[in-house]
């Protein structure tokens, strides 16, 4: 008889009937780096209470991670990553958590401990063991575009087209995931924000977002905080975004077919995006 992990199990609706569009993800980062929130949770007790506090606000489910990919980071071990997640995880228990993680070992471990998604910014490029434990689970899996990897992401980042590059790149790992054993009503895709990507990228996939849309899974935003939001109102040497412009590119890339949004600021956007979706409705009836 085959074995049967102990983190088969749990989650068997769809992507998109799990999190209803819009949902809001919110972000826990368990680091010392991150962008825009290094170090505020590095201690488990004030990384659990956050993930409750933005669950309490409204959104749908946390995303913790204990990795920075912010532009030139060179990444920790999966020892590490584990040594400042599993205690969040754990605390977390029976909540709906997101693990964001490349490694195989941090994954596993985190769907033992009940998350219910990995968020994988290589789309299951950086470790080949990773789809493996991913097909083996019931966990939603979200696939992210990104250009080389962190270190170098933002060295001179160029495309002909970003737009159809970044469908043709989120069509063929999904496709990748979907031969290795992932069902494909599991998965969703994020055009990667500011992962390779200039000013003038991020606002462009912003604008075609439907094109991202039309290729038939629920997408995921990840535009909050970023740099670009700041660089947008003429602050060449932003470092984050302000929440203002954040909420608006959200509300903008829900119009656009967006369904999940990965933000730090759950409140702001859970009441933005509740006013597109009743104006969309509205339209709809008229
Ligand atoms: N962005 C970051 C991390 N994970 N996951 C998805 N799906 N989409 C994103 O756009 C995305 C992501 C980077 O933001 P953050 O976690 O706030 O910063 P850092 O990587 O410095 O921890």
């Amino acid at each position: 008889m085959i074995a049967q992990t102990r983190y088969v199990r749990r989650v068997s609706v769809a992507i998109e009937e799990r999190f209803l569009r819009p949902a809001v993800m919110g972000v826990v980062n368990v680091t010392p780096d991150s962008f825009s929130d290094g170090g505020l949770f590095l201690d488990p007790e004030p990384a659990a209470a956050q993930a409750r506090r933005l669950l309490a606000e409204g959104a749908a489910l946390v995303d913790v991670g204990g990795e920075s990919t912010r532009p030139g980071s060179l990444g920790v071990s999966a020892e590490e990553e584990l040594r400042r997640v599993e205690p969040v995880l754990e605390a977390l228990a029976g909540l709906p958590v997101s693990i964001d993680t490349s490694k195989a070992e941090v994954a596993r471990r985190a769907l033992e401990l009940g998350a219910v998604m990995v968020n994988d910014v290589t789309a299951l490029r950086a470790d080949p063991d990773l789809v493996g434990v991913l097909a083996g689970s019931e966990a939603y899996v979200c696939l992210v575009h990104m250009l080389d990897d962190p270190r170098t992401m933002q060295d001179d980042p160029r495309y002909d087209d970003v737009v159809s590059e970044v469908v043709s790149f989120l069509e063929g790992r999904l496709a990748y995931a979907v031969a290795l054993g992932i069902r494909e009503e599991r998965i969703c895709l994020d055009p990667g924000i500011g992962f390779g990507k200039t000013v003038e990228h991020n606002l462009e996939l912003l604008a075609r977002l439907d094109e991202i849309a039309s290729i038939g899974r629920p997408v995921v935003l990840g535009a909050s905080r970023k740099r670009f939001l700041g660089r947008i109102l003429g602050d060449p040497e932003a470092l984050a975004g302000p929440v203002s412009v954040g909420v608006a590119v959200a509300v903008m890339a829900y119009e656009r077919g967006a369904s999940i949004f990965r933000v730090h600021d759950v409140r702001e956007h859970v009441e933005a995006l509740a006013a597109a979706r009743a104006v969309e409705r509205a339209c709809r009836t008229s």
